[in-house]
C-alpha cells in the first residue's frame, strides 16, 4: 500500500541499535493461509547506544500475544512495526503472530511457491514473517523449529534433532535477520560432500521438486568448485557440515544466499544439455558461486546499514569474476563483463536512476539492487586491487577476515584495512563509492624527438543531487605499439589522479600507437579522436585482448553511426577487418564470436545522444540490419566454412571450448541465415541434440520469417518445461520485426501458459518487450502503452518485480518529443494507479523526474 508520504532513509542518519540480541528461538507451526510464528528473544541493551527505545519491525502480521520476562504485554502496534516499554537490562521478549503464506504474491517473506513453503528476507523481509529488529547490524544466533506435514522441512545451519512433523535446526554462527531461510515441501534431493582442507566433511545437497533431479550435477560440480577456489585463492573455508541449495520457480531474483541455505530460482540452478544453453550453463556456475562466495564475503563479515550494500556484493560480484576468468577465458570474460557494464551500469549512469555506488538515501532499498551497486561495485574492487597490486591485494583481504569476522561493517572498515595493509591514502579513491556518474576520459597526444606525450582530461557529468564533481583516481593500463605493429612497451599503469594530468614515454624511435585503458582498467568512457586506420591497425596488431576486441567495436559503432547519421554505406574497413578476423584460427573461438557481436541498439542510442543527436530507433534499427545484410555478403563463402569447421561432433559438455565452438558456428549460421533463407538453420534446428543447437536454429528460422512451424513444434516438444518455455515466450518477441514487437508482446500474455504470478514468467514476456529497443520504441507508442498496462497490473501483487522492470522507461529523456509525450503520458498513468507500491512510486518518480 502506498504511504502516506513515504519516508526517505539517510546514510547520514544512521544510529546503532539500542538492543541487541543474544538469542532467538522460532517455531513455524506451517498452514498454507495461517502460519503461526511463535518467537523467542533475548535481549540485551547495547552499550553502544544512548536510546533505550524498543522498536521492532513488523509487517502485515496479525499479533496473538505477546510477553516480557513470561509476563503478557500490550504493545503499541503500527503498520511498520511495535514499541513497548522495556526493561534497561537483558531480557525475554516473546511474540506469536499469524502470517498468511499462500495470499503472499510479492514473494518476500514467507511465501510459497508450487505448494512449497519458502523465504526471502533480505533485504526486508524478516519483518513479513515476525517482530524483529529487521537490520542487517542486529547479528544474533537462530534455533529454529519448524512443524508441519512436509516431508523436507530445512532452516539454516545444522538439523538438531527431527521427529514426525517437526523438524530443529540451529546455526552456531551469528548472523542478521536478512540471512534467515526456511523451506519446506515435497523435495527430493542431488546429495554429495565435500572435504574441506583442514578435513572438515560437509554434506552438500541441491534440493528441487521431484522430476528435476536430472538437472542438479552440473550445480553440483559448480558449487564443489567454488568451495576449492575460494579456500586455494582467498584462503576461505566452509564453516558448516551442511550446506544446502533449494531451487524455487517463483523468486524475483537470482538466488539469496542465506546462511548454510541458499535459496536459488529455478533458471539459475537446474540445467541440463537438453533444457538450457551454453550462456544458462556459464551462468549458473557463476551465480552458484556467487552464492558460494557471500558465506565469507556477506554473512561472515556483513553490512552495517543497507548503504553498504557494495561492501558485499561489489566484493562477491568481483570474486565471481575472477571464479569464472579462472575456470574459463579470462578475456572473454573480461570482455563479457564490459559489455554487460556498459548497457546496465553506463545506462543507468546516464540517466535518471544514476547514483552512487555508496547511495546516500533511499526510499525503498529493494531499488538499490543496481548494477551500479553490482557491477560498478566490482569494478571498484578491480581498480584497488590494480593500483595497489596483487600481493597487497592479498594482505590487505587476509587483514579484512581477520579484522572484522562476524561484525556488521562500512566501506570506511574495508578502505582502511587497505590503508593499513599498504600505508596508502585512499581518501581520493573513495570517491568512487561516493560520486555518481561516469567519468568520460579525453585523451590527446603528442610526439617530439623521441618523447610520446598522452594528455589525459577527466570530466564526469552532473548526476541527480550531484552537480559538481572532483577528479578521481584512475587507473590507466596503457601499452604502446610500433608502427610495424610490434608492441614496444608493455602494458604499465598510468595512476591520473589531478583533473588534467601528461603522462610522457621517453626514447622511442617512431610515432608509436597507444593502447589506452587495457583490460578495461577503469570503468570510464574514453573519448579519443582517432583514425579508422588505427583502429584497424589495434584490431589487428593490439597484444591485450580487450583492446583487440574494442578497436573492433569501435570500428562497427562509427560505421553505423555514420550510416544512421548520414545515410553513409557500410564501412569497408569495418568489413574488411572484420572477415580477416573471423579467418584467423589463431585467436580463440569464443574470441571471434564475440568480436563478431554488434554494438546494441541502445549502445547506438547512447553514443548518438552523447554527440547531440536525437535517436530514431527505428533508424538505428535499419542501420543494424544493413550491415548485416552487407556483412552477410561479404562473408558468405568465409561464414559457409567457419561453420562447417567449427561443428561439435563430441557429446556435449558445456565447457569453455565447445562453448566457444559452438558461439562461432552459430555466429556463422546467423550470417548464413540471410543468404539460405533459413535452410541451414532448419537442418540445424532438426539435428539439434541440446538446446544451445536448437535455440540458436530457432532463433535463426524466426529472422528469416521462416519460424512458424518450428515455435510450434518447440511448444509442442517443451510445454511441460517452465524454464525452456520461458525461452519460448521471449524469442518470439525478441525476434519480432519492430512494427510486431508490442503485438507479438500482447498476444502471448494471452496464452495459455503466461501467467502474471510468476517473475521469471512475466520477465521472459515483458522483459523481452523492454529489451528490443525498436519495438518498445515503436512511434505508435504501442510497447510503451503495453508495458505499463502490465506494470499497473503487477504492481499490486508484486512491487519489487513491477519496480525493477520500470527502468525500462530510464532513457526516455534521450528520444524525440513525441516519444518522450508518449511515455511521461504511460509514467503519469502508472504514478496515479491507486495503492501504487513504494517501490514503483519511488522508482517512477524518479524516472519521471
Ligand atoms: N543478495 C542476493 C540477491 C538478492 C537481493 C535481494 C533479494 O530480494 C530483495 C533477493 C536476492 C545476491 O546478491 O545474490
Ligand atoms: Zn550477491
Amino acid at each position: 500500500m502506498k504511504d502516506a508520504s513515504p519516508q526517505t532513509i539517510y546514510l547520514a542518519d544512521y544510529t546503532p541499535p539500542a538492543f541487541l540480541v543474544e538469542k532467538v528461538h522460532l517455531t513455524f507451526r506451517l498452514s498454507p493461509e495461517k502460519t503461526r510464528v511463535l518467537s523467542k528473544i533475548e535481549f540485551r541493551p547495547n552499550p553502544a547506544s544512548s536510546s533505550r527505545t524498543f522498536f521492532l519491525h513488523g509487517e502485515n502480521l496479525r499479533l496473538i500475544g505477546a510477553k516480557i520476562d513470561g509476563a503478557a504485554i500490550t504493545p503499541q502496534v503500527t503498520a511498520e512495526g511495535l514499541t513497548a516499554d522495556v526493561p534497561d537490562a537483558p531480557f525475554t521478549f516473546e511474540a506469536e503472530v499469524e502470517i498468511d503464506p499462500a495470499g503472499n504474491t510479492a514473494l518476500e517473506g514467507l511465501y510459497m511457491s508450487n505448494g512449497m513453503y519458502c523465504t526471502q528476507c533480505e533485504a526486508e523481509g524478516f519483518r513479513k514473517i515476525t517482530y524483529y529488529p529487521d537490520r542487517p547490524d542486529v547479528m544474533s544466533v537462530f534455533t529454529v523449529r519448524i512443524e508441519g506435514d512436509m516431508p523436507v522441512m530445512l532452516s539454516n545451519g545444522n538439523p538438531v534433532a527431527e521427529g514426525d512433523g517437526w523438524a530443529e535446526w540451529h546455526d552456531p554462527w551469528p548472523k542478521p535477520a536478512y540471512l534467515f531461510a526456511l523451506v519446506a515441501g515435497d523435495l527430493v534431493n542431488h546429495a554429495d560432500r565435500f572435504t574441506t582442507r583442514s578435513g572438515r566433511k560437509v554434506d552438500l545437497n541441491i534440493w528441487v521438486r521431484p522430476g528435476d533431479e536430472g538437472k542438479c550435477a552440473f550445480g553440483m560440480e559448480a558449487l564443489k568448485k567454488s568451495m576449492t577456489w575460494d579456500e586455494e585463492v582467498y584462503g576461505r573455508e566452509y564453516d558448516l557440515d551442511l550446506f544446502n541449495i533449494v531451487a524455487v520457480d517463483d523468486f524475483n531474483m537470482g538466488a539469496m544466499e542465506n546462511k548454510g541455505l541458499n535459496i536459488f530460482n529455478s533458471s539459475c540452478v537446474l540445467a541440463s544439455p537438453e533444457t538450457s544453453t551454453d550462456a544458462n550453463f556459464e551462468r549458473i556456475e557463476a551465480i552458484i558461486a556467487h552464492e558460494y562466495f557471500h558465506n565469507w564475503t556477506g554473512n561472515r563479515i556483513t553490512c552495517r546499514d543497507w548503504f553498504q550494500l557494495c561492501l558485499k556484493e561489489g566484493l562477491t560480484v568481483y570474486r565471481d569474476s575472477e571464479f569464472t576468468a579462472d575456470m574459463r577465458s579470462a578475456p572473454v570474460k573480461r570482455i563479457g563483463d564490459v559489455i554487460a557494464l556498459r548497457a546496465r551500469q553506463f545506462r543507468e549512469d546516464n540517466g535518471p536512476l544514476a547514483h552512487p555506488v555508496r547511495p546516500e538515501s533511499f526510499v525503498e532499498i529493494n531499488n538499490f539492487y543496481t548494477a551500479t551497486v553490482y557491477e560498478k561495485g566490482a569494478e571498484l574492487i578491480g581498480m584497488l586491487k590494480r593500483l595497489v597490486g596483487d600481493d597487497a591485494y592479498g594482505r590487505a583481504l587476509d587483514l579484512y577476515f581477520e579484522r572484522h569476522d562476524g561484525q556488521a561493517c562500512t566501506i570506511e572498515d574495508w578502505l582502511q584495512v587497505f590503508e593499513d595493509a599498504t600505508g596508502r591514502d585512499l581518501a581520493q579513491f573513495k570517491r568512487w563509492y561516493t560520486q555518481a556518474g561516469t567519468p568520460r576520459l579525453r585523451v590527446s597526444e603528442d610526439y617530439e624527438g623521441g618523447t610520446y606525450t598522452l594528455h589525459f582530461e577527466q570530466h564526469t557529468p552532473p548526476t541527480p543531487g550531484q552537480e559538481v564533481k572532483d577528479p578521481r583516481v584512475i587507473p590507466i593500463a596503457v601499452g604502446l605499439l610500433g608502427p610495424n605493429g610490434d608492441e614496444i612497451k608493455e602494458t604499465q599503469l598510468l595512476e591520473m589522479t589531478e583533473a588534467r594530468q601528461s603522462f610522457t614515454f621517453d626514447g622511442l624511435a617512431a610515432k608509436p600507437v597507444p593502447s589506452i585503458l587495457r583490460d578495461f582498467s577503469a570503468p570510464v568512457i574514453l573519448d579519443r579522436e582517432t583514425s579508422n586506420e588505427e583502429r584497424a591497425f589495434l584490431l589487428a596488431h593490439d597484444t591485450d585482448p580487450f583492446n583487440k576486441w574494442e578497436a573492433g567495436r569501435a570500428l562497427a559503432r562509427n560505421g553505423l553511426l555514420a550510416m544512421i547519421r548520414e545515410g553513409a554505406a557500410p564501412d569497408a574497413a569495418y568489413l574488411d577487418a572484420v572477415h580477416t578476423m573471423a579467418r584467423d584460427e589463431t585467436l580463440d573461438p569464443a574470441f571471434r564470436a564475440l568480436a563478431h557481436g554488434l554494438p546494441s541498439e541502445d549502445d547506438l542510442a547512447q553514443s548518438l545522444h552523447d554527440a547531440g543527436h536525437t535517436p530514431d530507433p527505428q533508424a538505428i534499427w535499419e542501420a543494424l540490419e544493413t550491415l548485416r545484410d552487407a556483412r552477410a555478403v561479404t562473408m558468405e563463402a568465409t561464414a559457409r566454412a567457419l561453420y562447417d569447421r567449427h561443428q561439435v561432433t563430441a557429446p556435449y559438455r558445456p565447457d569453455p571450448e565447445q562453448t566457444g565452438a559452438r558461439a562461432l558456428a552459430n555466429a556463422a549460421l546467423a550470417i548464413l541465415t540471410r543468404r539460405d533463407g533459413g535452410a541451414q538453420a532448419q537442418a540445424q534446428y532438426d539435428a539439434a541434440d541440446n538446446m544451445t543447437q536448437q535455440l540458436a536454429g530457432l532463433s535463426c528460422l524466426l529472422q528469416a520469417g521462416k519460424g512458424a512451424a518450428a515455435v510450434q513444434a518447440f511448444y509442442e516438444q517443451w510445454q511441460h518445461d517452465r524454464l525452456v518455455i520461458d525461452k519460448w515466450f521471449s524469442l518470439q518477441i525478441l525476434q519480432a520485426a519492430p512494427q510486431d514487437t508490442a503485438d507479438t508482446t500482447a498476444r502471448l500474455t494471452e496464452h495459455r501458459d503466461f501467467t502474471i504470478r510468476n517473475p521469471n514468467r512475466f520477465r521472459a514476456t515483458l522483459g523481452a518487450l523492454a529489451m528490443s529497443p525498436a519495438g518498445f520504441h515503436h512511434a505508435s507508442g504501442k510497447g510503451y502503452k503495453t508495458l505499463a498496462d502490465w506494470l499497473i497490473a503487477l504492481d499490486p501483487l508484486n512491487p519489487q518485480t513491477t519496480a525493477r522492470m520500470c527502468s525500462a522507461f530510464e532513457t526516455w529523456r534521450r528520444y524525440d518529443a513525441d516519444r518522450r509525450a508518449l511515455i511521461a503520458e504511460q509514467l503519469d498513468r502508472i504514478l496515479a494507479s491507486p495503492n501504487l507500491s513504494r517501490d514503483t512510486t519511488e522508482m517512477v518518480s524518479r524516472i519521471r523526474g
